[in-house]
């Protein structure tokens, strides 16, 4: 790599608890085994070029705050190359195998789409280059069809039909590039997939449009012979009041209803499941019941804002659910932690970006900890499967098995006469028992 752009930064290493260097990991030991696999492999952590590359931190009453030397051009395509540079050497730095893009992130729009087509083929060259000389790869690839004044009613469930081309050309491409440079997935986010107000908006006519669009996409995919999965990355409101891909119920209800399901799975934001009104370990679960689980968007909300401020995650009692029930469902396949997150307006220096991801590696590396020691402890889990027993024989079993009637429960229930042997919850218990790893 020719100019660096953190000439003062070596490579991150772990040093263990208790260091008191703040450039070093206390708990992310990318080689440490934990239940048989390194935590490389658990956490499989991406950098998202949104927020670390091109992310200024400007918001509606201020400019930008941010030092970062590697936006100071015009925004040319030579601007877009130097600034990937700066990208792989913090991801090299920082020790992320992975990392993120929108297309639009990467190489500037263009006049026309031939321009920004051709700005976005001159980057994804150098990228290409950029991954094989770091080993770095691509979690995912997605399309910003978002920004540009042209998405204002939407893309895929725009009013225009001319704005549905727009988008579709564009993820078209995005995927081409996801390929090309062996993208493990590919996301939706749904951007201004949603509605202002129902005054003006055919909501059913919308949602057929947005499956017609993935169906495209599914088309599209096989015909390019893109292996990985797409995932939908649910959201309920900001920047629409509505956004169609809500929550992940939503989502996979859409999937299922449009014959989608089997060719796509979820992307999961935490700070989206907060805005929805969930938790981050609801929104995983109910994925993973419809064997969905794909990814993560690891970031966090502030309980006193009502927005999606992205701030990274150093929450350990949420990286602990996390991860306990990220292990709980397998793992990760082709999916992983990306840090879908910005540092703050006045965490405004190069350096942190470096101390923002280190939070975030190390609290999921406690937290992958954390999590393997409750499933290793086994007394959460018994409690669970000990709370079902009565599913494990007579009536239960064969409810399960889907051979009980309403005559065979009414039966039982005369024989029993009353239910008498409820057992407690013991929610307090349990979450002082979690407690215990913490
Ligand atoms: C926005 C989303 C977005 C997606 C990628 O809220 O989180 O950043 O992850 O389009
Ligand atoms: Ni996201
Ligand atoms: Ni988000």
């Amino acid at each position: 790599m020719s100019k660096q752009y953190f000439p003062k930064i070596g490579n991150i290493q772990f040093e263990g608890p208790g260091t008191k260097n703040p450039l070093a990991f206390q708990h992310y030991n990318p080689g440490e085994l934990v239940e048989g696999k390194s935590m490389k492999e658990h956490l499989r952590f991406a950098v998202v070029y949104w927020h670390t590359m091109r992310g200024t931190g400007g918001d509606m009453f201020g400019w930008g705050t941010a030092e970062r030397p590697w936006n100071a051009g015009e925004g040319t395509v030579k601007d877009a190359v130097a600034r990937a540079h700066a990208m792989f050497e913090f991801t090299s730095k920082v020790g992320a195998p992975y990392y993120c893009w929108h297309d639009r992130d990467v190489a500037p729009h263009g006049k026309t789409l031939t321009e920004s087509n051709k700005n976005f083929d001159a980057v994804g060259k150098e990228l290409k280059k950029l991954q094989k000389d770091t080993g770095i790869k691509l979690l995912w690839g997605t399309a910003q069809n978002f920004v540009h004044p042209r998405y204002m009613h939407g893309a895929a469930t725009s009013c225009s039909a001319d704005v549905f081309c727009y988008a579709a050309a564009q993820v078209k491409k995005a995927m081409e590039w996801t390929h090309e440079l062996g993208g493990e997935g590919y996301t939706f986010w749904g951007g201004r997939e949603g509605y202002s107000t129902l005054l003006n908006t055919d909501l059913p006519r919308e949602m057929d449009h947005l499956a017609e669009f993935m169906h495209m996409a599914v088309d599209y995919k096989k015909k390019l012979g893109f292996a990985g999965p797409f995932y939908i990355e649910p959201k309920p409101k900001e920047p629409t009041k509505h956004q169609y891909d809500s929550d992940a119920a939503a989502c996979l209800n859409f999937l299922r209803e449009y014959g989608l399901l089997e060719h796509f799975k979820l992307n999961i934001e935490t700070n989206h499941a907060t805005l929805a009104g969930h938790s981050m370990q609801h929104e995983l679960e109910v994925a993973a019941a419809a064997g969905a689980l794909g990814s993560i968007d690891a970031n966090m909300g502030d309980m006193l804002l009502g927005w999606d401020t992205d701030q990274f995650p150093t929450d350990l009692y949420l990286t602990s659910q996390v991860m306990l029930t990220v292990l709980k469902h397998g793992g990760f396949t082709t999916g992983g932690t990306n840090f879908d997150a910005k540092v703050r307006r006045e965490s405004h220096t190069l350096e942190d970006l470096f101390y923002a991801h280190i939070a975030g590696m190390d609290a999921f590396a406690r937290g992958l900890k954390i999590a393997a020691k409750v499933r290793a402890d086994g007394r959460l889990a018994d409690f669970v499967k000990t709370r079902y027993r009565s599913w494990d024989s007579g009536i239960g079993a064969k409810i399960e098995a889907g051979k009980a009637t309403f005559a065979d429960c009414e039966r039982h229930a005369l024989k029993i006469g009353e239910v008498t042997d409820l057992e407690s919850g013991r929610q307090e218990r349990l979450e002082a028992l979690f407690n215990e790893f913490i």
